[in-house]
């Protein structure tokens, strides 16, 4: 494997799940594994989970890091193949990609959904283009259409939580001010594919997520219904993938709430966060024994930490 881009190009998923165990049990297991490299972290966007806890995985393998922010202090970057550059960008992803190969041993990278060129976030135009020049493996850490690391710490979360072998997991559209990506939810869809599970997607109409990724999913309008015997709730907004990047409604009525969680099978509540509290859903879910949210975050550590001993493994 020379990249994580998206759940699909990891074969094993079962294996690096046990992985992830292993690795939350004995973090410090394999300090050895990652001495004298070095991970290379840029950031496109804001984060706190993600930059904290890939920071976290590198160091618990041994390995160091180098986080950049690339928006406000790396040059703006051409990725047009063949273009004349005397416009607005500086450096071309070909000079970058080398360059940082030649400092780093592994390459993670964070650049969300324009969420205006649908054509373009759908050929993951940014973290492709990274992979294509650069000689190192590539980690997304949330790119236009895919965030793999939340949905693997999202896989272990669930396995821990289980009661039964085939839980109910319903992934239900939630309202936002904002225009949010598709991201969050896309790589939830793929981890559900392959795991043993009854899964449901409920969301309003105009908000189905790409087809291709959701072809095998049942996806229902009614919330209610959709929640009924439901043994986890996994709440994400995404705005509109048919009306690319749009906001289709600003009711409160797809908030989850109390009430609706009474609906299901006493669900566990799941967000990756960062959440807009009574937005997306009512403080009093967030705050109940119920809700994973902080165990889901601490998790991160631990898919970090198996894809980069992957990585360092393969090498
Ligand atoms: C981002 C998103 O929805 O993709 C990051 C989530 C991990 N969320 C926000 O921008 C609020
Ligand atoms: N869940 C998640 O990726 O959080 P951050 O955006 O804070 O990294």
């Amino acid at each position: 494997m020379k990249q994580l881009i998206t759940l699909d190009d990891l074969q094993d998923f079962d294996a690096l799940i046990e992985e992830m165990v292993a690795l939350k049990k004995q973090p410090f297991a394999h300090t050895a594994l990652g001495r004298n490299k070095t991970l290379g972290v840029l950031f496109f966007n804001p984060s706190l989970r993600t930059r904290i806890s890939t920071q976290k995985a590198a160091q618990n393998l041994g390995m160091h890091t180098i986080v950049m922010n690339f928006n406000n202090e790396g040059w703006a970057l051409e990725f047009e193949d063949g273009v004349l550059m005397n416009g607005t960008t500086s450096e071309h992803i070909k000079e970058a990609a080398g360059v940082l190969s030649q400092y780093f041993d592994v390459l993670a990278v964070r650049a969300f959904a324009s969420l205006e060129d649908k054509q373009k976030d759908r050929a993951e135009v940014v973290l492709r283009s990274f992979a294509k020049y650069a000689s190192i493996p590539i980690i997304n850490l949330e790119s236009a259409t895919a965030h793999p690391l939340q949905a693997l710490a999202d896989a272990l979360t669930i396995k821990t939580f289980q009661k039964t072998a085939r839980p109910k997991v319903v992934l239900s559209w939630a309202p936002h001010p904002k225009a949010l990506p598709q991201a969050v939810a896309n790589s939830f869809v793929r981890m559900m594919h392959r795991m043993d599970a009854e899964f449901v997607i409920t969301h309003p109409e105009g908000y189905a997520l790409d087809p291709e990724i959701t072809k095998e999913a049942t996806i229902l309008y009614d919330q209610k219904q959709a929640f009924e015997g439901a043994d986890f709730i996994y709440t994400k907004n995404w705005s509109s993938f048919e009306q690319y990047g749009q906001i289709l409604r600003t009711d409160d009525i797809w908030k989850v709430s109390a009430t609706k969680m009474k609906w299901t099978n006493n669900a566990y509540f799941m967000h990756c966060l960062p959440v807009r509290r009574n937005v997306v859903v009512d403080q009093d879910v967030l705050e109940s024994p119920q809700a994973l949210i902080l165990e889901q975050a601490n998790n991160r550590t631990f898919s970090a930490q198996a894809i980069l001993k992957k990585f360092l493994d393969e090498a």
